[in-house]
């Protein structure tokens, strides 16, 4: 549904004020959630698009509007299991705002994996950037032989049309990539995710499969954790300019974070954002469903874990984006609060607060 008026929202945690409860796409079998349940007073902040199931929000501002890329969830009757198989989106969708709490429009669908040459499927959560003029879209992707590489396509205004470059980047591997300009003016990708996204199938970027199942290749639970990824891009951003390293993540001893560390080390859905000098990584710590945050002095780390930033929502899975918005700071985020379903989520908003200290205000997303 292009250029539609989804809903007028209240989204910064008040009653949502319902225009469109049109089925969402693909999901013949899923009931909606009745309207009671929609505006739950519970929840922190009401679902911002109803009539397509959303996830994994990356919101940014360009030319003075906020644009979102999240990935698109569908129902394929694909069966559930711990690899993230039954995620099996197959295109993207741009919405754009005015402010956190204007209406949400759908600027339609900007890119589907029948339009990239070398994706088979699972188009999972995808970033944006905008550079000289010119925007682009990263996205993660299984190839023909089911592993994930990051592709990107080009296009010349925030709401596409991109066209996606002929093979995935080089070098890349994983899922979840998050480009983040910095003050100098370069910008990184920052990506990977264990389980299903297959970080743990890598070591020093080299390919070693342990084996299917999602934990085979991890390291022991008192081995260090594995971090993200980090690669500065290429000026022309399509490619890394380097080759990408691991980033570390340490408690406050300077010791790394372990493997068994399930509450505090990092699982997926790696953000970067700045504030007052400081590189806040945040990130997803999986099967404990916290967002969770460390800091450091310059993009690469050593990253010092300091808490959560957004406790466990409604869902498995835990993925966000943190906007500046005239002066005030957001995350946008998802849960399941419309389908009750793992993989048929829906995104959010909220605001977030960084306090004089230097830490997050932690976000409960439902409260009671
Ligand atoms: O949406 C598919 C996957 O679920 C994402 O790539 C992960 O971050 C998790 O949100």
């Amino acid at each position: 549904m292009n250029k539609t008026l989804l809903k007028i929202t209240s989204a910064i945690g008040i009653i949502a004020i319902m225009i469109s409860c049109s089925k969402p796409a693909g999901n013949s079998e899923t009931e909606i959630a009745t309207e009671e349940e929609e505006t739950d007073s519970n929840y922190l902040s009401q679902p911002l698009v109803t009539d397509n199931f959303t996830a994994d929000p990356s919101a940014h501002i360009f030319d003075g509007k906020i644009y979102i890329y999240p990935s698109h969830d569908i129902e394929s009757n694909v069966p559930q299991d711990d690899l993230g198989s039954h995620f099996n989106m197959m295109d993207y969708h741009v919405y754009s705002m005015d402010s956190p709490a204007s209406a949400v429009v759908d600027e339609g669908k900007v890119l589907g994996v029948e339009d990239i040459p070398w994706a088979k499927r699972q188009l999972w959560a995808p970033d944006a950037a905008e550079k000289d003029g010119k925007y682009y879209l990263y996205f993660p992707a299984k190839d023909e032989n089911d592993i994930f590489k990051i592709g990107v396509a080009e296009g010349a205004s925030p709401i596409g049309p991109f066209t996606a470059q002929p093979e995935p980047i080089k070098e890349s591997y994983s899922i979840d990539p998050a480009v983040f300009e910095d003050s100098d003016g370069s910008y990184y990708m920052y990506f990977g995710g264990i389980w299903g996204g297959q970080l743990q199938k890598y070591r020093d970027n080299n390919f070693e499969d342990k084996g299917p199942a999602p934990t085979d290749g991890l390291p022991a639970d008192d081995e260090p954790a594995l971090g993200p990824i980090i690669a500065k891009m290429s000026d022309n951003m399509l490619e890394f300019a380097e080759t990408p390293k691991e980033i570390k993540i340490l408690d406050k001893e300077g010791n790394p974070l372990l493997n068994g560390d399930n509450e505090r080390r990092f699982f997926e859905a790696a953000w970067i954002h700045k504030y007052n000098g400081t590189y806040y990584l945040s990130y997803s710590t999986g099967d404990t469903h916290y967002i969770a945050y460390a800091t450091a002095d310059n993009p690469y780390g050593p990253f010092t874990y300091q808490g959560v930033v957004l406790n466990p929502v409604e869902g498995w899975t835990n993925h966000h984006s943190i906007v500046e918005v005239d002066g005030k700071w957001y995350i946008y985020y998802h849960d399941t609060q419309l389908s009750g379903e793992t993989h048929l989520r829906n995104i959010k908003v909220a605001p977030l607060t960084h306090l004089e200290n230097g830490m997050i205000q932690t976000i409960e997303p439902i409260t009671n």
